[in-house]
């Protein structure tokens, strides 16, 4: 049946201009990493559920975001949050995951959920916690080291919650001072990407708050360092786009935490809520990949795509095949965009052609393209219903509820 459908879409593709063998060629090496968290129990202040089947320890979150690469052939690499996922023996964490095809992704240091960061971690005016923040820090440099990961991702839940609480410069030059330490301790290899957030848990001033301060901190530190933009951690109308266009440009983009975002920071299914906004991230980044500089075209190809989300009602492993092949969907339409066209329209100061040709991309149906991908990959065409059909819900139900969660 999809033959037919192929067949028709191929005609309809070459018409356009687009080269479907590369489209192919770059769906099939899209990898996004998941993270270890989101199989996991969440949930809001409110109220946290508990799911029945949710893995007990970091192996058994290794073991589900196996399932979840098995299926969709998108996510070899699995992030993991310390210490969340505090093990005894993390060469046994590495040697899992490779068990099972996968690979430990970005090393999350949490200087979140210990009583004595209540007035900040790396920013706590006594001098003894901010060592403790630091030392944490350089022991998850450490694990990244035992578990292969040449990633070491930071989000700091720093902030004040009045004017006058702290003083907000001080605060940057220990911020700046923890994440050199951490930058020297790197190896060759590794990168650190600096994330950032405009608020909460703090509800006056968060130290890092926006792009520019994380970019003013990565331009500081060295080539190691890059930002993170988390989609959902900006303000209502922000254009998203852009900032991964000027970061790119500034070889400072280094990875993405993708969810959707309604409100704040809600950490929603990526791609359902607007998924244009997804798509023209993708548009950037593709555009990026053909920049005159071989500098910007690399850092379009080393972003490191991750998904950082809550699944607070939501069966978890579902929640993540539906988030990749949300993403899968709009990387796929961004490929079909005719960027020559895009080009000639930009030259002549057309603006109405300019503007159809992205959306016309958007507009295509990429069902038979992403089934005929599958195929070749060797995975599921429809790895949501392989999952339902798979027996592996029924299998962890004997995991019973109460399971990790943050
Ligand atoms: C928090 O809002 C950030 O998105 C971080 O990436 C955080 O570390 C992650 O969500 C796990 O809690
Ligand atoms: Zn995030
Ligand atoms: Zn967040
Ligand atoms: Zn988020």
């Amino acid at each position: 049946m999809h033959d037919k459908a192929y067949a028709l879409f191929e005609q309809q593709q070459q018409d356009r201009g687009i080269d479907l063998e590369q489209v192919k060629q770059k769906l099939k090496a899209l990898k996004i990493e998941t993270p270890s968290w989101g199989y996991g129990d969440s949930g809001t202040r409110f109220k946290v559920f508990q799911q029945v089947g949710v893995p007990r320890n970091p192996f058994e979150k290794i073991d589900d975001a196996a399932q979840v690469h098995r299926l969709t052939g998108l996510c070899p690499a699995v992030a993991i949050h310390i210490p969340w996922d505090k093990v005894d023996d993390y060469e046994k964490l590495k040697a899992h995951a490779q068990a099972q095809g996968l690979s430990i992704g970005a090393v999350n240091p949490n200087l979140f959920q210990d009583d004595d960061y209540m007035f900040g971690s790396v920013t706590n005016s006594i001098p003894q916690i901010r060592q403790k923040a630091i030392n944490h820090l350089l022991e998850c440099v450490e694990i990244a080291k035992v578990v292969g990961s040449n990633t070491i991702s930071l989000w700091f839940a720093d902030g004040s919650n009045y004017p006058g609480q702290v003083n907000i410069r001080t605060r940057k030059r220990w911020i700046l001072e923890a994440l050199a330490e951490l930058y020297q301790a790197l190896t060759p290899d590794m990168r650190m990407l600096i994330e950032y957030k405009f608020f909460e848990p703090a509800f006056y001033h968060t130290d890092l708050a926006d792009w520019g301060m994380a970019y003013d901190m990565a331009l500081k530190l060295g080539e190691k360092a890059q930002v993170l933009v988390d989609t959902g951690h900006h303000a209502p109308g922000t254009n998203v786009e852009h900032i991964v266009a000027y970061l790119l440009d500034e070889k400072k983009l280094g990875g993405f935490h993708f969810n959707s975002r309604k409100y704040a920071d809600d950490d929603l299914i990526v791609g359902t809520i607007n998924p244009y906004e997804l798509f023209l991230i993708f548009y950037q980044i593709l555009d990026a990949g053909q920049d005159a500089d071989p500098a910007v075209r690399k850092t379009a190809e080393n972003i490191a795509y991750m998904i950082d989300q809550s699944h607070n009602i939501e069966p978890k492993i579902p929640a993540m095949i539906r988030s990749v092949l949300n993403v899968q969907t709009q990387y796929a339409k961004a490929l079909l965009i005719n960027f020559d066209e895009v080009r000639q329209a930009q030259e002549r100061q057309d603006v109405l052609a300019a503007e159809h040709a992205v959306r016309q991309a958007f507009e295509q149906d990429v069902t038979p393209l992403l089934a005929a991908v599958r195929e070749e990959m060797g995975v599921p065409v429809d790895p949501m219903q392989a999952y339902l059909d798979s027996g592996y819900a029924e299998k962890i139900a004997s995991r019973g509820k109460g399971g990790a969660s943050w």
